[in-house]
């Protein structure tokens, strides 16, 4: 990797839900000017860089992943100057701003969907996947079939998620040309990079019964970011491939299509058989697929993403961790897993403060539409108790809760009803809360992220496993040169785990004694 790709191994980035975020103009509603008024917070926390979840026009079926016009913003959200002032304010403070680019598909509200759908020889009849019958049985994300029928047109067509979300066609070359123009628009503005949305299904394979990671993806991908113009954007792609050679072939530095992506192993695996069901788990899953993957991408000289939570998964914390009376412990100890490993580093809003699952008694406060159509679905063959359950553990809703800066009326978050109830748990775990409390995740993250920030063997060294599969802890060396920063982070049981003579650089327990207690992490330089 050269140098300015290396670079991007220090990237600590803040995904925020702006609808969730904070709201200025009393609506319920998170925006754009939200979010300036809490860069410092950001700075604070020692983040450089922020992901913004789409904040272009939207009517929101998806929360914004229903775009209807890329290049304006949201009316909940504000305005093009918010965010023009918003590029400004972050820079100003060191912050580098990312969007969300859903590349794979539009509004059904957007004008190229509107014109498509009323006739077969528009200027825009072929943006969009269109045929005379079904080509599949493929089902959207969301429930129910892929295909959409179109009496104007006597045609269907594809939605890989919500019937509202049409799958734009990557083989027209209008709207390759139509996808550039949008990342050079925000490049231009100052935009410094793109959270690619399902990229991995903008080039599907219908004869070989692929919805995704079809033959020209990595052809596609590079069209957007290998061109001259903007092959200096960090890009990190929400991907569907599983296997390494792919994940090389969408990151490796000569390739010029992402800088990085998601890889969800660790979060599909842990604590839970799929998303709606859970399964006792421990710790140490998460650490044998976070060690696989570190192997991975360091042989083959890529960039791993580190991260635990997103707006689409329940809490990790809660998941695998212990959410109730060793929450701050547990919390530390996942974050210490992630944060000393090598990557480009992601915290999603609230992890911060060590968020945890939320919990309600009815379907009707769930705002989520993969949440309300999973739950009818579920109650075709359980019952409502049971199928709440499951979205109880499940729902996206969980990590979409307006963000509790304090426990006031609505949490601090707006003086008015907020768009989603906020957090059942939002009066005990809250930013001010956890700001006075002497076990304060915020004040471990901060240090923690200071401790990576300064250590270049954290940012660029070897990484080397000490600890044994059987262990129920994890314990690794971060290497390079003569720095050498050990890190124990124990699991669930009380261990004893050897400690190496050292200054001790972060620890989340006061009394340290030889035996580890439960989810006591060290980390020591040698
Ligand atoms: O998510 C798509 C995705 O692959 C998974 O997150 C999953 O399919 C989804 O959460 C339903 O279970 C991306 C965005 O992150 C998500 O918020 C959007 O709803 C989706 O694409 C469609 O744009
Ligand atoms: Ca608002």
């Amino acid at each position: 990797m050269t140098e300015s790709y290396l670079r991007n191994l220090e990237m600590m980035i803040y995904q925020i839900y702006p609808r969730s975020f904070f709201d200025t103009n009393h609506d319920g509603i998170g925006d754009l000017n939200g979010v300036i008024a809490k860069l410092d917070y950001l700075a604070d926390l020692g983040v450089n860089a922020i992901w913004l979840c789409p904040c272009f026009k939207s009517p929101n079926e998806d929360n914004g992943y229903d775009i209807s016009d890329y290049r304006d913003i949201m009316d909940e959200f504000g305005t093009l100057d918010d965010m023009k002032r918003l590029i400004k304010e972050s820079h100003g403070r060191g912050i580098k701003v990312i969007l969300d680019l859903v590349a794979n598909h539009t509004s059904s509200e957007h004008e190229w969907f509107k014109e498509s759908r009323t006739s077969r020889d528009n200027q825009y009849s072929d943006y969009y996947y269109w045929f005379d019958e079904p080509q599949n049985d493929w089902k959207s994300a969301f429930l129910g079939s892929a295909w959409e029928y179109e009496p104007k047109r006597n045609q269907y067509y594809l939605h890989s998620f919500a019937v509202g979300q049409p799958d734009i066609n990557w083989e027209n070359p209008k709207v390759v040309a139509e996808m550039q123009g949008v990342v050079d628009f925000w490049s231009d503005l100052g935009v410094d990079g793109f959270r690619c949305d399902v990229i991995d299904f903008i080039s599907k394979d219908f004869a070989g019964d692929k919805k995704y990671l079809g033959p020209k993806v990595h052809e596609y991908i590079h069209d957007l970011f290998g061109r001259e113009k903007v092959k200096h954007l960090f890009t990190v792609g929400e991907c569907s491939c599983k296997d390494i050679d792919e994940v090389y072939r969408h990151c490796a530095e000569h390739r010029e299509e992402l800088t990085t992506l998601f890889q969800f192993d660790h979060i599909n695996k842990s604590g839970r058989e799929n998303k709606f069901t859970p399964r006792a788990d421990s710790l140490t899953v998460l650490r044998d697929i976070l060690i696989s993957w570190q192997h991975e991408t360091e042989k083959r000289d890529i960039i791993y993403s580190l991260f635990s939570d997103n707006h689409d998964n329940s809490w990790m914390l809660s998941r695998i961790g212990n959410d109730k009376e060793l929450r701050f412990e547990s919390a530390s100890c996942i974050a210490t897993m992630l944060y000393m490993l090598k990557g480009a580093a992601f915290i999603y809003q609230g992890q911060e403060i060590g968020m945890a699952a939320a919990h309600y008694d009815t379907i009707d406060v769930f705002d989520d539409i993969e949440s309300r159509n999973k739950y009818a679905d579920f109650c075709q063959t359980m019952s409502p108790e049971q199928a709440l359950a499951k979205i109880n553990f499940g729902s996206r809703d969980n990590t979409r809760h307006p963000f509790a800066w304090d426990d006031t009326e609505f949490g601090g978050f707006s003086d008015t009803e907020p768009w989603l109830i906020p957090h059942n748990r939002y009066k005990e775990i809250n930013l001010k809360n956890d700001l006075s409390s002497k076990k304060s995740v915020f004040r471990f993250y901060q240090k923690l992220l200071a401790l990576r920030k300064n250590s270049k063997a954290v940012i660029y060294g070897d990484f080397t496993v000490l600890s044994k599969p059987e262990d129920k802890y994890f314990v690794f060396e971060r290497t390079l040169n003569d720095e050498i920063i050990r890190v124990i982070c124990n699991f669930e049981q009380p261990s004893e785990i050897a400690v190496p003579k050292g200054e001790i650089l972060l620890s989340n327990y006061q009394n340290m004694t030889f035996d580890f207690a439960p989810y006591e992490i060290r980390v020591i330089k040698l």
